[in-house]
């Protein structure tokens, strides 16, 4: 398999929020009731601009072929296309090599390869998996089918009641017998930043391996796995500019490599007869059937875009759209903000109450407007069971959105509670 493709610097633009939004078109899309999107459900998926829509049907007009098998000429650049795809995103993430990248169809998929292909070979019973109260479902059910399966012992490091984690408690959940903490950078319920470095610098001081749930965080925020020092990574295309279906772990070389296949077929081995096979170098080893490729490709064309407008920008925007945000939402009356109080420690995501009105009618209320958001639990049960509410509803933010819409968020709910007979 070809490791190594060379790729073109990418041009760095100034933060330009007029023609990034110029380049989604649905956030021009008005609805029956003339209301106007505002589009504020990023952390269950984001929108995808003109450039990546572009590559994705380029791939499928120009390149199509399925992917390491032909000698002829589409077959070898759509390889070379999917090739370029994984080392981009190797080069996004600060990997060493691009082998180090696996193709999945999402952030659940890929800690589900972790668990399956990792713990379920290393891991014996009495062993502990160390997780948290803030993670979401796809961080949580895998590692109890796991314990059910195979008698791990599985832990929480707790939330406090500001959504933060209790790091004390982290210092002692975190003992000589873990062999994984598997922790999110971000959580999707609270928007809470997790102190990673804390985290992994304990983790590794009893030995213990890190994944990191990063379905969050690397869409949002600069992410460098070798700074981190952490040996998984998962996250999802669709929540950073890409489509539906394509999503990613990254694991170190050599643990990738000590770990066992999940899915048998085509292109994960190396020989099959009829008494055995022998499995692919990684990351083919991984990529059981054929792959998506046309998505993987466009995920190549979301992470030029994000690249371009630079993570530490896209950072600071959103820092300061959720500074105002707070700020704004806090003088509604009846709103009642769950987690961390600054914009500093949370990224782009706010979870909030209204005094006497179901999330899901806020929502409705806001659709109305043209306002989306989500409500629910948010696959965080654990944590509305730690907020003692059944759901909440959330407004979570992205590269494209302005404090304009803030204020149609924050009007919009003033309407709401009108609606529900608030003063
Ligand atoms: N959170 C949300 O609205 P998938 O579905 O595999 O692409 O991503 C799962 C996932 C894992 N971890 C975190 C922290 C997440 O936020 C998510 C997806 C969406 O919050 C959909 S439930």
């Amino acid at each position: 398999m070809t490791s190594l493709v060379s790729l073109p610097a990418v041009e760095r633009l100034p933060y330009d929020i007029a023609r990034i939004r110029r380049d989604f078109p649905i956030l021009k899309r008005e609805f029956d009731s003339g209301a106007r999107l505002v589009y504020l459900d990023n952390a269950a998926t984001s929108q995808r601009p003109v450039q990546v829509l572009a590559e994705l049907t380029r791939f499928y007009r120009d390149h199509n072929a399925n992917i390491h098998r032909g000698v002829h000429t589409l077959s070898v650049e759509a390889t070379d296309l999917y090739e370029k795809a994984r080392a981009k995103v190797a080069r996004f993430i600060g990997a060493a090599d691009p082998r180090e990248i696996v193709f999945t169809r999402n952030t659940t998929e890929s800690i589900n390869l972790v668990a399956h292909g990792w713990a379920r070979k290393f891991l014996k019973p009495g062993d502990e998996v160390v997780i948290s109260e803030i993670e979401h479902h796809s961080n949580i059910v895998p590692w109890q089918m796991l314990r059910d399966e195979r008698g791990i012992t599985l832990k929480y490091i707790p939330m406090l009641p500001d959504g933060t984690l209790d790091m004390e408690a982290a210092l002692t959940t975190i003992t000589e017998r873990t062999r994984l903490v598997a922790v999110t950078a971000m959580s999707n319920a609270l928007g809470t930043i997790v102190p990673l470095d804390l985290i992994v610098a304990r983790a590794k001081a009893v030995g213990a391996f890190v994944l990191v749930d990063g379905a969050q965080s690397v869409p949002h925020l600069p992410v460098d796995v070798q700074a981190l020092g952490i040996d998984f990574l998962a996250f999802s295309g669709h929540k950073m500019l890409a489509p539906f279906g394509i999503g990613v772990l990254w694991g170190r070389l050599p643990v990738l490599e000590s770990m066992d296949p999940f899915l048998g077929g085509g292109d994960m081995i190396l020989t099959v007869s009829m008494a055995r096979s022998t499995w692919a170098e990684v990351p083919a080893k991984f990529e059981a059937g054929t792959p998506n490729v046309g998505d993987a490709v466009a995920l190549g064309a979301a992470v030029d875009y994000l690249s371009a407008l630079g993570m530490d920008a896209v950072r600071e925007h959103e820092r300061e759209i959720t500074d105002y945000a707070l700020r704004r939402l806090a003088d509604v009356p009846g709103v009642s903000i769950f987690g961390v109080p600054d914009a500093d420690q949370r990224g782009g995501v706010i979870s909030f109450d209204l005094e006497g009105v179901h999330p899901h009618d806020i929502g409705q209320v806001l659709d109305t407007k043209g306002v989306a958001i989500r409500t629910g639990h948010h696959c965080a049960q654990p944590v509305m069971l730690a907020l003692n509410v059944p759901a909440t509803a959330r407004a979570s933010f992205y590269i494209y959105n302005t404090t304009d819409e803030v204020d149609a968020l924050a009007s919009g709910l003033e309407e709401v509670g009108r609606f529900f007979g608030r003063k």
